[in-house]
Parts: C-alpha cells; structure tokens; sequence
C-alpha cells in the first residue's frame, strides 16, 4: 500500500477518553459519545454497516451525489475538498471524479478520529488520483477545525448524516465554528437524513445480522482495551429506540441484569440495574424546512437541496 503521511491532533487519546467516561458513566442517565466507537475494529463494522440492506442511508445519499457531483463541481470552482468524519472515502470518489474532470481541485484534507480508516482512505485515494495533493489529518472535527489546509475555495463536505450525532445545541456550535473558519464564498456540502416512519428507521440501526450491535458493544472493548475495563459485552443488549418527540434515533447498550463494571484507568466502579442502559448515540432525522433554517441561522445560504428519488436522504449545497 502507498504511504501517506498524516497529521495528527489527537494528543491524549487515553485522557480524553477517561473524561468522556467519567462524564457520562457517573452521570444520572448514563451516555458515551458515539466518536469512541471508531477504533479500527470499529472502522471496520460501521463500513460493513453501510453495506445492510437495512441500512439505507448510505446509498441514498451516494445516490444524490452519483446524479450531483457535476453540479457541485460547476457551482463551487473548489480548489480544496475538505471532507470531516471522512471515514473510507468511498462516496468522496464521485466528488472528486467530478472536481477533478472540472479542473479546478488541487487537494483533499479527508479528517477522521480513525487513524487506521484515515490512513487506508489517504493511501487509496493518492494511489488513485495521482495530481491530487493529499493531506490527511487525525483530529477531531468538533475540535481541529483552524487547522485545516489548502486553498480557497474550500468546500467542506459533511456526509453520511453525521451532524445527526450531534444534540441541537452542539448542531448550532458546530454549524458557526464552520462559517466561522470559511470565508464569504466557500461552502459546505451536507448530508442530512430525513425524518421517516418508525419502522425503516429502527430496523435501519438494528439489522438482522447484528452488525450494528456488535457496533454498538464495540465501544465497551474499547473501554476495557483502553482503561482496562472489564464490561462484559454479553452483558448488554443493544437497542435502536426512535424517539418521535426529539426526531432522533437512540442508540443503547442495556444491562440484561445487574452487573458493576471495574474501569481502573478512569479510577471508577460502575453500577447497573438491570435494564438500565447507557445512551451511546444519538442520529437525528431532519425535515428539509430545518436543515435550511439551522443553516440560516449559523451563516449560510442555502444554494442547493437535492434529495434521492425515495426522499429518504437530503444534501444540501450551502454558501458562506
Ligand atoms: C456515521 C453517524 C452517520 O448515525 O447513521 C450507523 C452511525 N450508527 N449505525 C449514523 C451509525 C449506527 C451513522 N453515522
């Protein structure tokens, strides 16, 4: 495999873990953010994930960027293609296809908190686009957003309906941080999933082959590989649970019976009842009139919305 170099702004792995665990897991509803599923086991169910035939999302939206890529390409004249939680890369082809055929992309800055998915991802794409100044960075995007590369204009690319792990109000933080680091002209390129019956919801994060809930328990062998836990992944039921009120989907691992958990890295014993259940994502479904609005209101302009032919998944073309 080709090497690539990578930058990496991830300095204390292991501490901030520690203080996301101490946070969530002494809490009175205890929770763990979804970004600790993504070691490189981890990496790997969630690209197996995108493969379900229950779980849509992923070609829905490759779907909108199969048929808009061109248009994208016309509309932003990108110089750089800045893509956050990039994971594989995989429907980031169809942009660069597109953006390299139009003749005005110098780079890619892919980011990821996967340094093995980052690593994987960089390396194929400079394989495969040899003229294309590759620059991977290991970070985390709520975080490392300043230090992005390349020159304008940029279009930062956020996909896959990740923005849905974050809450509303961290959604809002996060869409000015972004305005905030673009200048007037640039954009943002996001994906969004749409709000849609319970059922193709639910089943969509809990598949008949139990790949999302070996997803789900990945985040407890990351805690014991890194903290030295000893969480019985047997111990815990994996749940898709749509909550109509907030329009998200939950995610939850549930103690099947009362169990205490040892994490000596983060100094701390954790008790469960039975049936009680920690909250380890949640992925928030949008309805067009939304998105727009929570756009609006961190400093962009809608420019474009598209959606699939089945109305499952939204894109959205916005300008700083
Ligand atoms: C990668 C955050 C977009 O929320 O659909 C897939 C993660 N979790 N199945 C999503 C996920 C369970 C996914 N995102």
């Amino acid at each position: 495999m080709t090497e690539v170099d990578l930058e990496s702004h991830r300095r204390d792995v292991e501490g901030e873990l520690r203080a996301d665990v101490r946070a969530g897991l002494t809490a009175e509803r205890k929770w763990l953010p979804p970004k600790w599923f993504y070691d490189a086991e981890g990496s790997e169910l969630f690209e197996k994930i995108t493969e379900l035939p229950e779980y849509y999302p992923t070609r829905s939206e490759r779907e909108v960027l199969a048929a808009r890529a061109g248009d994208i390409a016309r509309l932003t004249d990108a110089h750089t293609l800045v893509e956050l939680g990039s994971g594989s890369s995989e429907k980031t082809r169809l942009l660069l296809d597109a953006l390299t055929e139009h003749g005005t992309l110098e780079s890619f800055v892919p980011l990821d908190v996967s340094e093995s998915a980052l690593a994987e991802a960089a390396a194929a794409i400079t394989a495969d686009y040899p003229k294309l100044e590759v620059r991977g960075v290991v970070g985390d995007f709520t975080q490392h957003l300043n230090l992005l590369p390349g020159t304008a204009p940029r279009v930062v690319a956020f996909l896959g309906g990740t923005i849905g792990n974050f809450l509303p109000e961290e959604r809002a933080t996060f869409l000015r941080s972004v305005r905030e680091v673009l200048d007037e002209g640039e954009w943002l390129l996001l994906g969004t999933d749409l709000v849609k019956d319970r059922e193709t919801l639910e089943r969509a994060y809990d598949d008949a082959a139990g790949v999302t809930a070996a997803f789900n328990r990945n985040v407890l062998r990351v805690i014991n590989a890194r903290l030295g836990a000893n969480f019985d992944l047997d111990a815990f039921e994996h749940v898709s649970h749509w909550d109509a009120e907030h329009e998200w989907i939950e995610m939850r691992l549930r103690a099947r019976h009362e169990v205490t958990v040892a994490i000596p890295g983060a100094e701390l014993q954790v008790h469960f009842a039975a049936g009680e259940h920690i909250r380890t994502e949640i992925s928030a479904k949008f309805r067009p009139a939304g998105v727009e609005a929570e756009l609006a209101a961190a400093g962009f302009a809608v420019e474009r919305w598209w959606t699939d032919s089945q109305e499952r998944f939204g894109v959205s073309l916005a300008r700083s």
